[in-house]
């Protein structure tokens, strides 16, 4: 049951144009209710996807910003997590977790790392190694399907067994979280794209299929994740939760 305005501690980049990141994380959130604390990453231009994109790394301002919320003695329900600018501020995030732990807190990692089998360009494997911790640490994760595959050191699928994907979360739930969602995927033997997620502690599956749009737009894995943060925080339950964000 959801108790008073809830608050997010929202730990992604601020990207000038090309809506990712804050720029979906904050209105999303907002718009459902919650209260967003934005703790950024990087500042871009725009997000990497666009050519020459500037990259400005906060991660020197991120330990005064703990500092100052920490004697503040601030609570979160909720911390989340999407695009980390250095592997040095995975260190500083995975703190900021053990810091600001609390019972029944929602802990949400987006392993923002990749798409389409290629790594963003700001991304490298001590990055990918740093994420496998941060995702240990988590009690959902959303990867998509570049990012589990990452995630689990295994090759890049286009299409996949039922059996095989049903292996795969089953193997990111042991790494850590409870709840783990798989974004893009496709099953052989479906004609569309659909989202699979597990839930370790009822040892059950879901698939929810969507229609595939032929093109790529940046941050529409944060605006799901955000959905389906926002969503469980109201006190939704996550099959539930996962549908309004597909
Ligand atoms: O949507 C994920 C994302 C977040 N932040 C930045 C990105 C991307 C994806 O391209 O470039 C800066």
């Amino acid at each position: 049951m959801q108790k008073g305005v809830q608050r997010v501690a929202a730990i992604h980049d601020l990207s000038g144009f090309g809506k990712a990141s804050l720029t979906i994380v904050i209105p999303v959130l907002s718009a459902m209710g919650i209260q967003v604390c934005p703790l950024p990453t990087a500042i871009l231009s725009t997000h990497t996807g666009f050519e020459n994109f500037t990259f400005l790394d906060l991660t020197e301002q991120m330990g005064p910003i703990i500092n100052h919320w920490k004697n503040l003695k601030i609570r979160f329900d909720c911390i989340y997590s999407g695009f980390l600018g250095s592997s040095k501020q995975i260190d500083i995030v995975s703190n900021f977790f053990q810091e600001f732990s609390r019972k029944d807190q929602l802990v949400a990692v987006d392993p923002v790392m990749g798409d389409e089998g290629e790594l963003y360009p700001t991304m490298g494997s001590e990055m990918v190694k740093k994420m496998r911790e941060l995702v240990c640490i988590s009690n959902l994760t959303t990867p998509n399907m570049t990012e589990a595959s990452l995630l689990l050191g295994k090759p890049m699928k286009k299409n996949m067994e039922r059996e095989e994907a049903k292996d795969w979360l089953q193997e990111l739930a042991a790494m850590g979280p409870r709840m783990v969602v798989i974004t893009s995927a496709a099953l052989l033997g479906d004609g569309s794209m659909c989202v699979l997620a597990y839930d370790r502690e009822s040892d059950k599956f879901w698939k929810i299929q969507h229609k595939h749009v032929p093109a790529h737009f940046a941050g529409t894995g944060d605006m799901f994740t955000s959905v389906l943060v926002g969503s469980l925080l109201q006190g939704e339950n996550f099959p539930v939760s996962i549908e309004r964000a597909v």
